[in-house]
């Protein structure tokens, strides 16, 4: 018998094309504590919680789900623990920004700073009165810098060098991959990006073990903006294989932490970058000391207010998980 709840309410967002849904209710509860050991308590116990709301029939597979929990402490407006079709994030920047737009819709945040809680460290939202919304996202870093990988895809081999980059989730950011950067090449693309993550497995590539477990899950390619106000346009291949659609706010965070690192990017100077659909986000870097704060800014719009129904008779209500 399932443990699901008989309904959850939820609302869903885009941030710059990239789909959130905000769960309001019917969420497990996770025992309190911080939100990374709330977050552990859902991903041992509550799997089917997570491909419910997200996975299909209810779902698809480039939306990502925002639970929001109690924080560990009583200045935060509150805790979030973000997930989508294949397990948990540690963390979400267009997830934030859409968590922002929804908290505003409700009426629960207001212009100001807020700050919220994730498995990795806070969060701050600056919430601007004309419904602007930017995020100070967690210290960011380059981990290690052109490293070398080689794949295989349709027969033939090639090698590609990236740099490993931490903003609040674990990417591989690749300049030379010679591929063309447009929507209309998405399967290409999705297949090359899929090729390199494999491959980072299979050389040992990783992250810092000690934040978020160090498993490169995002891969993200660079190339030319098409749009004349942007500096970059990127692909980003989620954990699931599914692509963002925003320029994506960890991705967007480990690009600027590389480009300071490289003294191609002054404290406070913008960077703007373009995604695969022809958003963007506008990025800042403060610097302190080691650390890199990015400021991610970007636009999110509230697309649905819904109830999610879980009949103890639909065989599909845990989702169709592969
Ligand atoms: O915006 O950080 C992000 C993100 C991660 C996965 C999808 N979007």
């Amino acid at each position: 018998m399932s443990a699901l709840p008989h309904s959850v309410r939820v609302i869903d967002s885009h941030t710059e094309g990239e789909p959130t849904r905000v769960v309001l209710d019917g969420a497990p509860d996770l025992g309190g504590g911080t939100v990374a050991e709330q977050a552990r308590v859902f991903r041992e116990r509550f799997d089917a919680f997570r491909s419910a709301v997200v996975c299909e029939p209810r779902g698809h597979d480039a939306l990502v789900g925002a639970l929001v929990v109690p924080p560990k402490s009583a200045r935060s407006a509150c805790g979030v623990i973000f997930f989508n079709n294949v397990g948990l994030l540690n963390a979400c920047g267009h997830g934030t920004i859409g968590l922002a737009a929804t908290l505003a819709h409700l009426g629960r945040i207001g212009a100001g700073r807020h700050v919220v809680e994730t498995p990795v460290g806070d969060v701050a939202i600056e919430l601007g009165a004309d419904g602007s919304i930017a995020i100070d996202n967690v210290a960011s870093f380059r981990h290690a810098k052109g490293v070398a990988v080689e794949y295989e895809l349709d027969g033939q081999r090639r090698r590609v060098h990236g740099d490993v980059a931490w903003g609040g989730n674990w990417f591989f950011l690749v300049d030379d991959h010679g591929e063309e950067l447009a929507l209309a090449n998405l399967e290409r693309l999705t297949n090359v990006s899929w090729a390199i993550r494999r491959a980072l497995e299979r050389a040992g590539v990783a992250g810092a073990t000690d934040l978020g477990g160090g498993v490169i899950d995002h891969v993200e390619l660079f190339g030319a903006p098409q749009r004349a106000d942007c500096d970059s346009r990127n692909f980003v291949l989620c954990p699931g294989k599914a692509y963002d659609r925003s320029p994506c706010g960890t991705g967007t965070s480990a690009k600027v932490a590389c480009l300071v690192a490289d003294g191609k990017l002054a404290p406070g100077a913008e960077w703007r970058q373009e995604s695969i659909l022809g958003s963007r986000f506008v990025a800042r870097a403060k610097v302190d000391g080691a650390r890199v704060l990015p400021t991610i800014s970007g636009t999110a719009f509230v697309t649905a207010e819904s109830t999610l129904l879980f009949d103890p008779r639909d065989p599909f209500r845990e989702g169709i998980r592969a």
